[in-house]
């Protein structure tokens, strides 16, 4: 008898049964991890990992594992308590095999503990399973190792039990392969994407050590052995504010840090404030999901901190009881901090569930954090004096930008409707068709300008780099007039103030350098700008980055375009014991042929764009400060350890 035939005959009314359980989940995936695009893709990851981090935060776990196979699959194991295997007596069938085949059956049966719910977490292991083309789960619990198999969604054949070879381990693993049929765009897991989350999660979950490997071919050192990662923070969130802020200038040497519980509700605070920062970088978390849009944990620690050293601040003479209070804003500039909330019964708002909704949080944040705050501030009077002071700096500064901004307003260019003398427009008034590509110098600017569809592409040459944006006051930015011409062009408001879609005059801005150090350079500049400026453009997905090819290959009548080295090695092993072919390298876009800089790089039908996402703005945030601050050993450092991540840009170094 065939394998096939062998699983087709134990194929009776349960499995069928199960399937069906799972089919709405293989119907509509979309229902229940949001995409089947990459993002979809990395959350069958984060679920499992989620269910080793709640047996962590249980108590019953220390590590985890995370290894991405060779043949595509990815497995997590941890050292946790095992999946029970004992029969459920709902279902008359293993627990671990309803857990993996029930819809919300989940992990804990009711026992306790945070349950992750919302967002697009929480969902349970059974629809990585239902949208795995396999899974295999290994649990190791009293001295015995337990396995199961299931394909697509159904168990092949039922659990295999032997004794363990340690019969002290124990823990879970599960492994899978996500399912092409499901992931049409591809199943190749991204290492940055998946190595950023862990790193979170390590920081989330102080003590807990996440390991990471790679063992994918492509991806193998050079000794042949696998990339590894280990992400162990003791001090957890603490941790997490001292990496944002390594590269800055503490105002104070520690971190003041809150750890408390009331009414059910854990929570966790790390914060301090920066010398040389002028915005805040506040991160909220809830049940490790991250809070993009803040919600009632983020309100709370504002109303605290105002509250807080506004009192202090008359407590201790910096302010007399007559001056108007010091704004929220003032108070958190130069801040860093994370606030991670852990609640019994979280409520996610907002389209993407990234806001955190519980009414009842808002209040047990500002009572907890401002006990223990008041504390450790009376026994720190140097601390909050150096808060207070920059605080006050903040407050005298921001009148004088305001006055500075109803100049502005009145007289500058954005008031005016003129659009810069530079911008080649396009002829569409549609913002949703029209796109905007920013070029720099005026030689691409020139191709560019040949080569678009006018209809509803604009071009707008930059010339040289445009001003740092980090170390550089507001009166300033107005007046510089690479970033007027940005401003205008693109319909922006004013620096920090709540942007208005309606205003944008292209939904799609599309930053084109070449693909060199200096293009790599400006385009950090540039994405600098959208995000100190007006990070809401980074966050609405208007912001894209074009791709131009590196290389032309001609072999014969056809020709074809290379985007990177790789492409380059892949299509010359393609034409086998060396062809008759030649190669043109495009040293910048100026270089280019109008047609050719149209069907490669601004053709809709035949480009590649990237679409810029902040998904870890901590980490974006880290590295602008690391390429514009003012300390160059960091810089340095930084760009040596990603110059491989710059492939193509380093040949012309
Ligand atoms: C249900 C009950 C218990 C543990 C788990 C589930 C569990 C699930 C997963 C998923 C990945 N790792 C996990 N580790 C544990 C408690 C079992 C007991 O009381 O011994």
């Amino acid at each position: 008898m065939s394998d096939a035939s062998k699983v087709n005959a134990a194929y009776g009314a349960e499995q069928i049964q199960v399937l069906e359980g799972l089919e709405p989940v293989r119907k509509r995936p979309g229902m229940y991890i949001g995409t089947t695009g990459p993002r979809g893709l990395h959350h069958l990851v984060y679920e499992v990992v989620d269910n080793s981090v709640d047996e962590a935060l249980a108590g019953h776990c220390t590590a985890i594992e995370v290894v991405l196979h060779a043949d595509g699959s990815a497995s997590v194991t941890d050292n946790g308590r095992g999946i029970p295997t004992d029969i459920h007596p709902r279902t008359g069938r293993s627990a671990l095999e309803t857990v993996l085949t029930v819809l919300h059956a989940g992990g804990k049966f009711g026992a306790g503990g945070y349950k992750v719910s919302g967002g697009l977490h929480g969902v349970g292991i059974s629809v990585v399973n239902a949208l795995s083309e396999w899974v295999e789960v290994t649990v190791h619990r009293q001295g015995q190792k337990h396995r199961q198999r299931f394909e697509r969604g159904a168990p092949i054949g039922s659990l295999v039990s032997e004794p363990a070879t340690d019969p002290e381990r124990t823990g879970t693993q599960v492994r899978f392969k996500p399912d092409t049929e499901i992931f049409s765009l591809g199943i190749v897991f991204d290492y940055h994407t998946l190595s950023a989350r862990l790193r979170e999660l390590a920081y989330l979950n102080g003590g807990v050590r996440i390991q990471f490997q790679d063992e994918r071919i492509d991806s193998l050192e050079a000794d042949g052995s696998p990339h590894e990662e280990i992400y162990y923070y003791e001090g957890g969130i603490k941790e997490y504010v001292a990496y944002m802020n390594a590269e800055k200038d503490p105002l104070h040497p520690e971190i003041i840090y809150v750890d408390a519980e009331k009414e059910g509700v854990q929570v966790e605070a790390a914060m301090q404030w920066c010398v040389d920062a002028y915005s805040d970088s506040i991160l909220g978390f809830a049940n490790n999901i991250r809070t993009v849009d803040g919600g009632t944990h983020i309100e709370g620690l504002k109303t605290v901190l105002t509250r807080t050293l506004n009192a202090f601040a008359k407590k201790r003479g910096k302010r007399k009881d007559s001056d108007t209070n010091l704004a929220g804003e003032n108070i958190r500039e130069g801040l860093t901090a994370v606030v991670s909330v852990k609640v019994p019964d979280p409520e996610f708002e907002g389209q993407t569930k990234t806001k955190l909704g519980n009414t009842e949080v808002r209040g047990i944040v500002d009572t907890l954090v401002g006990e223990a705050l008041g504390v450790y501030l009376e026994f720190n009077p140097n601390v909050i004096d150096l808060i207070l002071e920059k605080a006050i700096q903040a407050f005298n500064a921001a009148e004088a930008a305001r006055r500075a901004r109803e100049l502005v307003r009145r007289k500058s260019v954005l008031e005016s409707s003129t659009l810069p003398g530079k911008l080649a427009d396009c002829s569409s008034r549609d913002p949703g068709e029209s796109e905007i590509y920013i070029v720099e110098g005026d030689s691409a600017g020139g191709s560019a300008k040949q080569g678009r569809d006018r209809r509803f592409q604009a071009i707008l040459p930059l010339r040289g780099k445009i001003l740092n944006i980090e170390k550089t006051d507001d009166s300033k930015i107005y007046k510089n007039t690479e970033i007027q011409a940005l401003i205008t062009a693109l319909g922006l408001g004013i620096k920090g103030e709540e942007f208005d879609e309606k205003n944008l005059r292209y939904h799609r801005i599309v930053i084109m350098t070449d693909a060199d150090v200096d293009g790599a350079h400006i385009r950090t500049l540039l994405l600098t700008f959208f995000y100190r400026y007006q990070k809401s453009l980074v966050e609405g997905g208007y912001i894209y980055i074009a791709c131009p090819p590196l290389y032309k290959v001609e072999r014969g009548k056809n020709h074809a375009y290379c985007y990177n080295e790789a492409d380059l090695r892949i299509m010359l092993e393609g034409f086998g014991e060396k062809a008759n072919y030649t190669i043109q390298r495009f040293k910048g876009l100026g270089e280019m042929m109008p047609k050719q800089l149209w069907e490669t790089t601004m053709d809709p039908g035949t480009r590649t764009m990237k679409r810029v996402e902040i998904e870890d703005a901590a980490e974006a945030d880290r590295i602008f400060t690391i390429l514009m601050g003012d300390k160059v050993a960091p810089r340095r450092a930084f760009i040596e350890a990603h110059s491989a991540d710059l492939d193509f840009a380093q040949l012309d170094i």
